[in-house]
């Protein structure tokens, strides 16, 4: 427990130190692209708002040094970075060592190293696990709320945790701590429902179709078998204009619909149920009542280059909002074109025995290239155990690379294959995590990486034959 107690002081000691900045000041706030790095923003964006501070933001999908160069000659000499930071610690030291830095952050820090211009706020420094604790949001809320009244930004920092996948049946402690502030505070309540994506705003018989962790042969992938699936239990799927939700069904109903999927898979009821995180202030029927959905819009801003909407929306603008829910839509075409370039453009595509190379080269958006692997990588149409690894073009002279494997198998860790492929080219960085990882490299290393990933590929085939 002591680390614990170690780490809020730290987060209480930095904060102090962050109230010596002179009220004149304008402070740069550098957040990550992805929903947690958009709820981190916000969260601090709304705590500077609150303290009457001059503030600018910048959304970065990654830190480079090259970005870091160009924040070095930013007017600003106070900056915030969060949901990222750490694991550049060493780079921001160096480049930025014009400016005073706050770091707030859960990934974890390229090294130990103090450097004198920087207060690191992040739990690994105190042996918290910041993968599964508490998120870049979760950090950036504790740290916030030491300044200023900050709590109805607990709903915010819950969205966070989800987006960066820290919900398993229940939260870990500092996030339950955060989690009970939303609680106590009337910000969101907990349900268990039945584990299926969009429950406040599809049809029940669009969840049972596209359902990912229910899967029931012959109903999942198919609208006609949820249909007939439903009128079978005697649950009507129409309404007289549209069709049902789960919220439209009556308590009859709804248990029978439990029982149904029950009776279908054959399994403990305990695998279709979990906890649906609701933001009490909003209505049943928005993409912003469900944690996991108002991650998922976070997301899709991001990845479509439109971070400020997701932060207006964690802001509680309703312009923003309508935008948020319009760029679901535009997001939402931006996967059907990429699947859609797959399946057009065979002669792109190399496919061998354990693998499969796409190079999307400027046909699909960077930010989306992961979203095609990972699409790919769950579809029945690739046999198991295949390497997906598929590239696309940043518009500054660099390439995205994603890897994902089919079939979850065991064994596999996907983020050490990618950092051995960018050591045998000895150029470019990776990241990610056992089943997702990837790399950025200069766009003429792509040839040199292609052949490196196959070679890598094979020798792991070969060791398999073993
Ligand atoms: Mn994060």
């Amino acid at each position: 427990m002591q680390n614990y107690e170690k780490f809020k002081q730290h987060i209480k000691s930095s904060a102090e130190s962050f109230n010596s900045i002179p009220k004149n000041e304008s402070i740069k706030v550098i957040g990550h692209l992805d929903a947690d790095g958009i709820c981190s923003s916000a969260i601090t964006v709304n705590g500077l708002i609150k303290m009457n501070r001059k503030y600018s933001l910048s959304i970065l999908p990654t830190l480079t040094d090259e970005s870091l160069k160009l924040l070095q000659d930013e007017n600003e000499k106070y900056f915030v970075f969060v949901d990222l930071g750490s694991g550049s610690i060493d780079s921001i030291g160096k480049i930025l060592d014009n400016k005073k830095i706050f770091i707030l952050d859960h990934h974890h820090p390229q090294s130990d190293v103090i450097y004198e211009n920087i207060v690191h706020v992040n739990p690994h420094l105190f042996d918290i696990d910041g993968s599964t604790e508490i998120s870049g949001a979760g950090v950036a809320f504790l740290f916030t709320r030491e300044l200023v009244d900050n709590t109805d930004m607990a709903r915010i920092a819950i969205v966070g945790a989800i987006g960066d996948v820290q919900e398993n049946n229940g939260f870990q402690l500092l996030n339950d701590e955060i989690l009970k502030i939303a609680i106590e505070n009337n910000l969101i309540e907990v349900k268990r429902g039945l584990k299926f994506f969009g429950v406040q705003t599809r049809p029940i018989h669009k969840l049972l179709q596209y359902s990912s962790d229910i899967v029931i042969p012959g109903i999942t992938g198919s609208e006609s078998g949820a249909i007939n699936f439903l009128l079978s239990l005697g649950i009507n799927p129409k309404l007289k204009n549209g069709f049902k939700k789960i919220s439209d069904l009556t308590q009859d109903e709804q248990k029978k619909l439990i029982a149904g999927i029950i009776m279908k898979k054959d399994i403990n009821s305990k695998e279709i149920f979990c906890n649906n995180y609701l933001l009490i202030n909003e209505v049943d029927d928005s993409p912003f009542r469900d944690a996991k959905e108002f991650a998922t819009l976070l997301n899709s801003c991001g990845r479509l280059g439109k971070a400020s909407i997701g932060i207006g929306a964690c802001l509680n603008d309703k312009k923003m909002k309508n935008l948020a829910v319009e760029n679901l839509s535009s997001y939402r075409r931006e996967i059907v074109n990429a699947i859609n370039w797959y399946k057009d453009n065979p002669d792109k595509i190399i496919k061998k025995k354990n693998f499969i190379i796409i190079n999307a080269e400027e046909e699909v958006m960077p930010t989306m290239i992961g979203t095609l692997g990972s699409i790919l990588s769950k579809s029945p149409d690739i046999e198991k155990n295949m390497f997906i690894l598929s590239l696309a073009r940043n518009d500054d002279n660099t390439t995205k690379i994603s890897l994902r494997i089919t079939g979850n198998p065991e064994n596999v860790n996907l983020k050490e294959i990618i950092q051995a492929i960018i050591e045998k080219i000895n150029h470019g960085s990776s990241g990610g995590h056992v089943f997702a990882s990837g790399a950025v490299i200069d766009t003429d290393y792509e040839e040199k990486f292609i052949g490196a990933a196959s070679e890598v590929f094979e020798a792991i085939a070969m060791e398999e034959r073993i």
